[in-house]
């Protein structure tokens, strides 16, 4: 049976394709999307995986797994041997931190100022939620911006599922204007640099 990924790379499932290629491992890949048709993630059939009628889900060997950033916490961890997932008690405390701080901090403002700023149809943009969406932003870019002054990656000496997590939610934060944090602007490329990353990039921009 072995891995099956379930959202197009289009969706949130892009976090998780990047991971796998981190990982070097290989995954079924079931193109769910959101239409009104037989892949819909809506459909009666998917919510036995994801009831909350969303992508990503995972179903690893029969166990099924949904939210995004804990299918990366799972995939790393399972996967250790890979250097993905730290290996103190206290490390995987801070990747578990930097993740809950990427759902709640970072993921909200950042959604709407893509929507607001890159993704709507040019008439459904609205300049002022997007200029909102960065004010809400700042406070967070400044913390971060401040702990990649001393460090280059979120925990430890090397990239980490934290790293990964975060970059893969801020991946389009490239067009955005980061003069003001470029520790945190370095930061990211150097992320979305990895070659795992570009692949996933790709694998998103043709869908
Ligand atoms: N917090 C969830 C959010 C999942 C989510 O909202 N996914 C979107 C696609 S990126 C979705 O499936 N939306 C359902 C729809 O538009 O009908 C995660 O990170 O996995």
């Amino acid at each position: 049976m072995g891995l099956t990924i379930y959202g197009i790379p289009r969706s949130r499932a892009f976090r998780n394709l990047w991971t796998t290629g981190e990982l070097g491992i290989k995954y079924e890949h079931v193109m769910t999307d959101f239409s009104d048709g037989p892949n819909s993630c809506r459909a009666p059939s998917f919510k036995s995986v994801n009831p909350n009628a969303a992508v990503p889900a995972i179903d690893d060997d029969g166990f099924k797994l949904w939210e995004s950033l804990v299918i990366n916490l799972y995939l790393a961890k399972k996967h250790a041997d890979k250097g993905l997932y730290p290996k103190s008690l206290q490390d995987e405390a801070k990747v578990w931190q930097w993740a809950l701080w990427t759902a709640t901090s970072v993921e909200g403002p950042l959604g709407t100022w893509q929507s607001h700023a890159l993704m709507l149809p040019p008439e459904k943009r609205d300049p002022k939620q997007a200029a909102e969406a960065l004010q809400k932003l700042a406070g967070p870019l400044k913390v971060l911006d401040e702990h990649l002054k001393s460090h280059q990656f979120l925990v430890g000496s090397q990239f980490s599922v934290a790293d990964l997590n975060l970059a893969s939610v801020m991946s389009r934060a490239t067009q955005m204007d980061l003069s003001a944090t470029p520790n945190v602007k370095a930061w990211l490329n150097r992320c979305l640099d990895r070659p795992a990353a570009q692949a996933a990039i790709k694998q998103r921009a043709a869908a």
